[in-house]
């Protein structure tokens, strides 16, 4: 892997994978966490962006803007995920009141700042909510499409959905959105949950993580413990997937995602199949095709990343 720190945009919903997403990006001594934006998800974009606020708190996060973005989807209307991720968003784990401050700007236009002022090519753009923000910023300003190096996000799913049959939560909630960010001819990488459903908080990766002994290493514990009953509960899992850091991973170390490049296209008008990302894996895809999806995740290189990053946030004292 190479040692060249990537700059990455988190644009978030947290959300329980979102918060061990943000801490990974923090944790991380290759990723430079240029922004944090928050866009509404799993709860309300009030309770998300107090949660990022939060989680930036127990994480001792002080020099990176926060800024809020999209209250509601493009076109439909909110819809929240209080069955994964509780009525806070965040579930679970005593939240601390944020220090920081939001940063003033709108989401969008702080996304759009960000990118239009750092040399072409080297900013990624991790998004792991709805593509409300991500999809108006390309409109806002369409040059940032060919200035971002690449978009790498969690969402969609090639042969499964949790949300509905075939449609997964983040590209449910804002077809509309999805459609525009994979119809952009930015590169994009989607770590769907093919991939994600793969990244099992089991009970060794418990183990390794309790044995950090701080109160960041703690934080993450009750999220998981909270984010493993509610699985089991709605969704039946044994071990709960953590969706959200496989995008960050993949950024921080390609060689732990095997992708498979493939064009992709979001249904916006099926009866049964809104949102569904439809992957077409039936020819060689050539090069003009500037997505891909991510197929097989080396589980303990992903979780052995999630460990490094919480022993090098160290204890943090609230
Ligand atoms: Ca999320």
């Amino acid at each position: 892997m190479t040692c060249q720190s990537k700059k990455i945009i988190l644009d978030c919903d947290p959300g329980h994978d979102d918060a061990i997403a943000l801490l990974l990006a923090h944790g991380n001594p290759h990723i430079e966490l240029l922004a944090v934006t928050t866009v509404v998800g799993n709860q309300t974009l009030e309770k998300v962006t107090r949660n990022a606020l939060a989680v930036a708190r127990i994480a001792n996060i002080t020099n990176v803007p926060f800024a809020a973005g999209c209250p509601r989807p493009l076109v439909r209307a909110v819809e929240v995920a209080p069955d994964i991720h509780g009525e806070s968003g965040l579930d679970g784990p005593i939240l601390p009141e944020p220090t920081i401050k939001l940063d003033p700007r709108h989401a969008v236009d702080l996304i759009i700042e960000t990118i239009m002022s750092h040399p072409p090519k080297t900013i990624t753009i991790v998004p792991t909510a709805g593509l409300t923000n991500i999809a108006l910023a390309a409109r806002k300003e369409p040059k940032i499409v060919e200035r971002v190096k690449e978009v790498v996000l969690m969402g969609g799913g090639y042969h499964v959905g949790n949300w509905s049959a075939v449609a997964e939560f983040n590209i449910k909630i804002d077809p509309e959105a999805a459609h525009i960010v994979v119809n952009e001819a930015w590169p994009v990488t989607m770590v769907g949950l093919d991939l994600t459903h793969q990244a099992l908080a089991t009970p060794e990766v418990i183990e390794k993580i309790a044995a950090i002994n701080t109160a960041p290493a703690k934080f993450v514990l009750e999220l998981l413990e909270f984010f493993g009953k509610m699985y089991k509960k709605a969704q039946g899992f044994t071990y709960p997937p953590v969706h959200d850091p496989c995008a960050v991973a993949y950024v921080i170390n390609p060689d732990l995602i095997t992708t498979k490049r493939v064009p992709i296209d979001i249904e916006l008008t099926g009866t049964l199949t809104l949102g569904m990302t439809v992957a077409d894996f039936r020819f060689p895809a050539d090069e003009t095709c500037h997505t891909q999806v991510a197929t097989k995740l080396d589980h303990a290189g992903f979780w052995d990343l999630i460990v490094d990053a919480l022993q090098r946030i160290g204890e943090v004292k609230i």
